[in-house]
């Protein structure tokens, strides 16, 4: 028997995650703990409700004591460390919080569980610890070069995460995951954001050229992803999963306008994100090899996902109200004014 933390399982990846390792292994226990931020929301753990192997907790991965008394209570074995603050243009307005998830959130969680005796510990990562490739594919030994705050506190947790496993013995794997996307994403990323703005027939704000590469991967990839480095990942290493399905961000929004037969005239290309990366691309080849494949190309799982927005407005506009207009005004009321 099993016994999983899952730290963050109420975000997007971390949702998609808890349901799926439910319904795949029924002889796990699926312990959720999530802090419940701006960013974490119970809607996306219904479907799993009423399992009889899930459980959730709400804390902190930075209170020493919650963390303690849930490794502690759940008898837990494995942790997998998703919780963190995941919003670039966040961090560049505001670096705090990152740090005190990102950084001292992952140490609190290594340092716990180094405590009571975790057999093993997975760190989810981000392609973005490479920073910016201007050709070729970021492989695992690559250096790191972060260039946003959030970027440079996910290398941070990363390193710790490394630094355990060395020093103390640790049973630690890290997965670097690229840009994500999906049901359930809070929609202040790129491709939420820009279904949902376009069904209201209002403006999507592009950044500078919008000719900025990504490498997009669906969540459910995402998830199986960690599922298999969880499984089979060889302590101490690092596996890239990769989405190979590289797109520029003009054509991503291009194509979400052309799904819900909306115009193009609704793009307007405002100030560039300082410090925008131009291009992530990361080879899947290492973690190919333990056996995990995306399923998922990059047309049908974007046609899939506008799909759910289009059909799930109870889900996200309850979320566009409060804080989310709050910092809409703050990140784009300016730039949309200005229209470089
Ligand atoms: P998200 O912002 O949707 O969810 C983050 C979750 O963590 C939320 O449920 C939030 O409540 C919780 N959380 C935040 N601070 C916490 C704390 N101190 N204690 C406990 N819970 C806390 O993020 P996401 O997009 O699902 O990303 C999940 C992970 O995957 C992150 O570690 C992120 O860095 C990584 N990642 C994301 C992407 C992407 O494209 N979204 C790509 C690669 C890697
Ligand atoms: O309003 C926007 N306009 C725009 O042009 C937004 C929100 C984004 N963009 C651009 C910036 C990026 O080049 O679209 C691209 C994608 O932006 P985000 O959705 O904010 O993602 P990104 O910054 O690439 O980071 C994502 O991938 C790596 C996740 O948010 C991170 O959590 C993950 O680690």
């Amino acid at each position: 028997m099993k016994n999983i933390l899952v730290t963050g399982g109420a975000g997007f990846i971390g949702s998609a995650f808890v349901r799926h390792m439910v319904e795949r292994y029924p002889d796990y226990n699926i312990v959720c703990f999530d802090k419940l931020t701006y960013a974490g929301n119970i809607d996306n753990l219904l479907p799993v409700d009423d399992a009889e192997n899930y459980r959730f907790e709400r804390g902190d991965i930075a209170d020493r004591a919650t963390v303690s008394r849930a490794l502690r209570d759940y008898c837990v074995d494995t942790v997998v460390n998703f919780a963190a603050e995941s919003h670039v243009d966040r961090s560049i307005l505001d670096p705090d919080a990152f740090i005190h998830t990102d950084v001292v959130g992952a140490y609190i969680l290594l340092d716990e569980g180094r405590k009571h005796g975790i057999e093993r510990f997975c760190q989810v990562s981000t392609d973005e610890v490479y920073g910016d490739i201007d050709i070729g594919l970021s492989l695992e030994d690559d250096r790191f070069l972060p260039n946003s705050p959030y970027a440079a506190s996910k290398a941070a947790g990363e390193l710790m995460a490394r630094a355990y496993c060395v020093t103390y013995g640790m049973d630690i794997v890290i997965t670097r995951g690229s840009n994500t996307y999906g049901p359930y994403q809070y929609p202040e990323k790129l491709v939420p954001f820009f279904a949902t703005e376009a069904i209201d027939h209002r403006p999507l704000p592009l950044y500078g050229d919008g000719e900025q590469i990504r490498d997009w991967l669906y969540v459910d990839d995402h998830a199986r992803g960690v599922d298999c480095v969880l499984h089979f990942g060889v302590s101490g290493e690092a596996y890239n999963l990769a989405g190979e399905n590289q797109r520029a961000n003009i054509d991503v929004t291009t194509r979400i306008l052309e799904l819900l037969g909306k115009p193009a005239s609704l793009i307007r290309h405002v100030p560039d994100r300082e410090g925008h990366d131009r291009r992530y691309a990361m080879s899947a080849e290492k973690a190919r090899a333990l056996g995990w494949r995306r399923q998922f190309d990059f047309d049908a799982g974007l046609e899939a996902t506008v799909r759910w927005y289009q059909d799930n407005e109870w889900w996200w506009r309850k979320i566009k109200t409060g804080e989310y207009l709050e910092y809409y005004k703050r990140q784009y009321a300016e730039r949309l004014a200005a229209q470089a």
